[in-house]
């Protein structure tokens, strides 16, 4: 088979939700892939960051085989021997008294969010349904009616309503904004990505996330970090929020929390918070399996035992720098945090950054535009100064063809 007839195949049997590079993968070590021609490309989307520990990183794999073996899902119904390992691993690893284990980044956001309004009724004592969530304009927080209903993106929610009332929308980086929203006394949280991923790495001031945080806490509004795309190293520490010393009231993880083997994501949150939700009130068929338990543990160990947080921060440095330093009018801008980046193609000639991007694939690195104009590079964490270099050049030899 050609790669066009993998695309004609996925064509024919496969939803049409998405627009994929015109590339067929089949294999992925580290930071590589390959196509079904033996082709290889530097990955440097990272699965949308949620492989930071490299294509099939053997520690992870050996975790998923081994417990494979013995018990993958027991449902919780029953207790199983890897639960409690995992969660008190994960209230350890992140600071929390609790954690609430599901599948998926929109299952954790939907959780954050339910967790957020109980609190609201049986804690803060807001009137039954009338607790307001503060969203950011731009935002994105996965796929489900709720979340697209905080949504500011007609491509996320046109045509999908009705839509889940209670959410007040405030412009991102605004904390006039949102100090205006959070006098009213029903508001029981503020929901925020610390970096706005799919907005186009969209990198607050300084000091927003630490001022919002506080501002939250004087008003008792619980203030929720999204950290599905930019936590676990990605940002050049663990956390984006440790970047200014912002302990959030919940914290949503995600994607790279089990390195792209194994959906797992999480919600976590200390005691006042997370016992508001009662036994039979919430769960998850596949939440806290014990297959995807042990996946996570080994994923987050590698993170930690690679010092890949600290190498996002060297590395990203260097990329930005470099991004830079290209003398061409194509591109606009440059900004990002570790190794979340972003670059604004500005059009030439009619080319634009899907052009680019095609260019690049052809010259071995993967990567894929948002928004129209805005190239988004994040390869996995593991990454090294050479190989970084190299991906570099690459980006650099693409952009002046189009010169
Ligand atoms: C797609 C975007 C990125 C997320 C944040 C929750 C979720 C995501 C901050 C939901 C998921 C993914 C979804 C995927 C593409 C990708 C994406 F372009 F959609 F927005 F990364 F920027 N919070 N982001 O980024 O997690 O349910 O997907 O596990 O839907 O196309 P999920």
């Amino acid at each position: 088979m050609t790669p066009a007839d993998y695309i004609a195949r996925e064509d024919k049997y496969g939803a049409h939700n998405y627009h994929p590079l015109p590339v067929v993968l089949e294999k992925g070590e580290g930071i590589y892939v390959w196509d079904v021609e033996g082709k290889k490309y530097f990955d440097f989307l990272s699965a949308y960051s949620a492989v930071n520990q490299g294509h099939c990183h053997p520690r992870i794999i050996n975790a998923l085989t081994e417990q494979a073996k013995e018990l993958t899902l027991t449902s919780r119904a029953f207790y199983s021997s890897v639960l409690g390992e995992f969660e008190e691993y994960m209230t350890k690893y992140f600071g929390f008294d609790k954690v609430l284990p599901m599948n998926t980044g929109a299952e954790a956001d939907e959780t954050a969010l339910k967790l957020c309004r109980r609190w609201g009724y049986d804690v803060k004592g807001i009137p039954e349904n009338e607790a307001k969530i503060i969203v950011c304009a731009e935002n994105f927080h996965g796929r489900t009616i709720t979340i697209i209903s905080m949504s500011t993106d007609p491509d996320s929610y046109k045509g999908f309503g009705p839509f889940t009332p209670g959410f007040v929308t405030v412009p991102y980086n605004d904390l006039d904004a949102l100090a205006k929203e959070l006098e009213d006394p029903n508001v029981a949280g503020f929901l925020v990505e610390p970096i706005q991923g799919e907005a186009g790495v969209y990198v607050p001031d300084a000091g927003y996330l630490k001022k919002a945080s506080e501002m939250c806490k004087e008003k008792n509004v619980l203030f929720i970090a999204d950290e599905v795309q930019t936590g676990i190293a990605r940002t050049g520490k663990l956390l984006a929020c440790d970047h200014e010393d912002v302990k959030p009231d919940i914290l949503i993880l995600g994607k790279a929390i089990s390195g792209g083997v194994f959906p797992v994501s999480a919600v976590l949150a200390n005691d006042d918070v997370m016992l508001v939700i009662k036994p039979g009130e919430h769960g998850s068929t596949y939440g806290g399996n014990p297959l995807g338990c042990k996946v996570a543990m080994a994923a987050l160990d590698v993170i930690k035992d690679e010092n890949l947080a600290d190498n996002s921060e060297r590395l990203g440095k260097i990329f930005r720098e470099e991004m830079l330093s290209i003398d061409s009018d194509m591109i606009e801008l440059v900004r990002g945090k570790g190794l979340l980046n972003a670059v604004a193609i500005k059009p030439k000639n009619g080319k634009t950054a899907w052009d680019v991007c095609v260019a690049m694939k052809e010259n071995g690195l993967i990567a894929k535009p948002t928004h129209e104009h805005i190239i988004r590079f994040a390869p996995p964490l593991v990454i090294n100064e050479e190989q970084l270099r190299e991906a570099i050049a690459i980006i650099k030899k693409t952009i002046a063809q189009f010169a």
